[in-house]
């Protein structure tokens, strides 16, 4: 399906705000003391979150990973708050409890991140059943890595989700990598897609760094699964241009490989195609990219100057 412009410029947008969040993090992450905890980015893989959250509504819900700051920028969380959490403030969307791994963002519906490899899917799983069981018009859509496909959670979901025809779209973000193991280290499995006819639903490959084939793909998944017909597997193909983390040397992966990828950068590649539609001048693009910088440098400025929670706030808003 054509991709109308204003969708192209939104996921466009997106996807430099996130870009832009994470060459703050890259270089902030590296003074001592600024961020605690470890910072994991993911750069090269905006189109995934940008593609899949531009098909979503506000009222869907999405269940991320230890990779979550795209996704979460691009369903609509504040960059403020996400910052302030990142750096453990007492402003940040979980008053600073969270930090950057375990970050929840009720208010757009992404209630919890989890950084145990494979624990999104059944998570996932269980808000859609409460979607489905409230008779509830809408999707629970669950991102996880091509590791986290190799975990049983991933095949108990799956069965159980097309069993229950839920309204869940799983998307495997495979960028090639999990921690410093390559795809072909393990699996056997060319295309994780494959997978799903196993478990009795569609599993659909798309070009992962190709923004309006990522949401032609979640709308469609959309439709099927507010439509009662159960959810689907999409696997975007993709490349993680960094280290597993970015303390990772991540020697591993070839430098030749990562400049190829580099090459096919999800951003420059919408922008290129919007320029040659005539949808967007090299003005425009310079705007939306001064833009994001400034909503970046404002959400750094914001958690800079937030204080720390007190000690004794240690113990609120816990349930035991
Ligand atoms: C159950 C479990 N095993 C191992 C880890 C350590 N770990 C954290 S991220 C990661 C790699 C996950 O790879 P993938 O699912 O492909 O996601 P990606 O990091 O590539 O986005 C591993 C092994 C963990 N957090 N949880």
């Amino acid at each position: 399906m054509d991709v109308s412009v204003e969708k192209k410029i939104q996921m466009l947008g997106t996807m430099i705000v996130s870009r832009k969040f994470s060459d703050a993090l890259r270089k902030l992450c590296k003074i001592k003391d600024k961020i605690p905890g470890m910072m994991i980015v993911a750069d090269g893989q905006e189109a995934v979150g940008s593609g899949v959250c531009a098909a979503l509504e506000p009222e869907d819900a999405i269940i991320t990973n230890h990779r979550s700051h795209n996704h979460l920028l691009a369903k609509g969380a504040d960059p403020k708050a996400l910052m302030a959490e990142i750096f453990g403030k007492k402003t940040g969307c979980n008053k600073g409890k969270s930090g950057t791994l375990h970050l929840a963002v009720p208010e757009i519906n992404a209630p919890c991140t989890t950084t145990v490899v494979g624990a999104t899917l059944p998570i996932a799983v269980g808000r859609a059943f409460a979607q489905q069981y409230r008779k509830e018009p809408q999707v629970t859509v669950c991102f996880f890595g091509d590791g986290a496909a190799d975990e049983g959670s991933f095949h108990e979901s799956l069965n159980l989700a097309a069993l229950w025809q839920l309204p869940l779209i799983f998307v495997c973000e495979n960028n090639l990598y999990a921690g410093g193991q390559r795809y072909e280290e393990h699996t056997r499995v060319t295309d994780m897609a494959d997978r799903a006819g196993g478990y009795g639903m569609p599993g659909i490959i798309v070009d992962g760094n190709d923004a309006p084939a990522v949401y032609n793909a979640a709308l469609e998944a959309r439709q099927r699964a507010v439509s009662g017909n159960g959810p689907t597997l999409i696997e975007c193909k993709t490349y993680r241009w960094g280290g597993h983390s970015e303390t990772d040397p991540h020697e591993y992966q070839p430098r030749d490989e990562i400049k190829a990828w580099q090459e096919k950068c999800p951003i420059r590649r919408l922008s290129e195609a919007l320029s040659d539609q005539g949808a967007v001048t090299a003005a425009h693009m310079a705007q939306m990219m001064s833009q994001a910088e400034e909503v970046v440098e404002e959400a750094v400025r914001f958690a800079e100057q937030s204080p720390y929670p007190a000690p004794r706030e240690a113990l609120e808003d816990v349930y035991a």
